[in-house]
């Protein structure tokens, strides 16, 4: 078996209310915890292990055949993928006390602009853009947990063995097979360009367009007190508020805003937004994140520097 230690059936969760299957650390579950939280939706949230596997247990497989997070449950209705399930919510909850993320009042080109910026950054590779942060790191120097050094070296490692362990996990569950062999194939074709850098810069270069056409949009406002498209927050601003959240976490922000003032602005303003805070990871579970990702000999390590630390602080107390 491929997995342990995580729950094998399907949480009993008797509740009315609709229940997202999350990760904290996830990018795509943070979009639609931002969508949610804007929305004003009441929602039970249900992290799912993903480093223990537990995306890959067949009540899970059942609710996502990818074995991914998110994924949102009304009753009897499962929506997996972020962009179905921030469709969902935005098309079911529109009446107060939830918001659209879409306003009436906005003009037909704000519309339009919103949905083409939305689905520019939505088409953008995060996993990849992140990964290849780890492997060519003189791009971001400065990464924020919990990306530190051993997790990156931890998250390049499962990386580099998630293919097999696919294959390993479609033979687990045979009525799942074919989807999770697609995804093993995704991951061995990733795995090539993360690893050349030229790949690995032209990516870059595409973020870079998408990020200087923010910019400018931005800059187009003047001083008015507008998110990207319009003064209200929109969904163009779920997608964009998480993105750059996440680069920021692997450190790219000098390379990547340092010489946009705009878009600096704009990610500085959105500390002040309670969903952006309540979406994004608390600390208890960066630091969680952090702790199961560490390799055991590198904690045993910091273990024994500490207690020679106190060990000395104490003996040269005595003296
Ligand atoms: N296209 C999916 C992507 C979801 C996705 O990649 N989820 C990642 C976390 S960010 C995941 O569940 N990874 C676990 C795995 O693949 O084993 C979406 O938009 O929801």
């Amino acid at each position: 078996m491929c997995h342990e230690k995580v729950p094998q059936n399907i949480p009993e969760l008797n509740v009315e209310e609709p229940v997202l299957f999350y990760h904290s650390q996830s990018f795509y579950s943070q979009k639609v915890l931002l969508v949610l939280y804007e929305k004003n939706i009441n929602f039970l949230a249900y992290e799912v292990n993903v480093a223990a596997g537990e995306q890959y247990t067949p009540w899970f497989l059942d609710l996502n055949p990818k074995g991914e997070v998110p994924v949102l449950k009304i009753g009897s209705l499962v929506v997996p993928e972020s962009a179905q399930i921030i469709n969902y919510v935005e098309r079911n909850f529109q009446q107060e006390p939830h918001r659209r993320l879409l306003p009436r009042d906005l003009m037909p080109q704000q519309e339009k602009k919103i949905l083409r910026l939305s689905n520019l950054i939505s088409k953008l590779p995060i996993g990849t853009i992140s990964m290849g942060s780890f492997i060519h790191a003189d791009f971001s120097p400065n990464p924020k947990p919990p990306f530190i050094a051993p997790v990156r070296r931890a998250l390049v490692t499962s990386d580099r063995v998630m293919s097999n362990q696919l294959k390993c996990y479609a033979k687990d569950n045979p009525i799942y097979a074919e989807v999770l062999l697609r995804k093993s194939d995704f991951y061995a074709r990733k795995r090539d360009i993360i690893c050349k850098r030229d790949d690995y810069v032209k990516l870059l270069g595409r973020l870079e367009e998408i990020l200087e056409e923010i910019e400018n949009e931005l800059r187009s406002h003047g001083n008015a007190d507008w998110w990207l498209c319009s003064s209200h927050f929109t969904l163009a601003d779920c997608c964009l508020g998480i993105l750059l959240y996440r680069l920021y976490a692997l450190g790219l922000e000098d390379y990547l805003w340092g010489k946009r003032p705009h878009i600096g602005a704009y990610f500085a303003r959105l500390y002040a937004r309670e969903s952006f805070l309540r979406a994004i990871p608390s600390r208890i579970s960066t630091l969680r994140t952090m702790w199961n990702k560490t390799p055991a000999n590198y904690k045993l390590g910091v273990g024994l520097l500490s207690a020679s630390s106190v060990i000395a602080a104490v003996l040269a107390m005595r003296k």
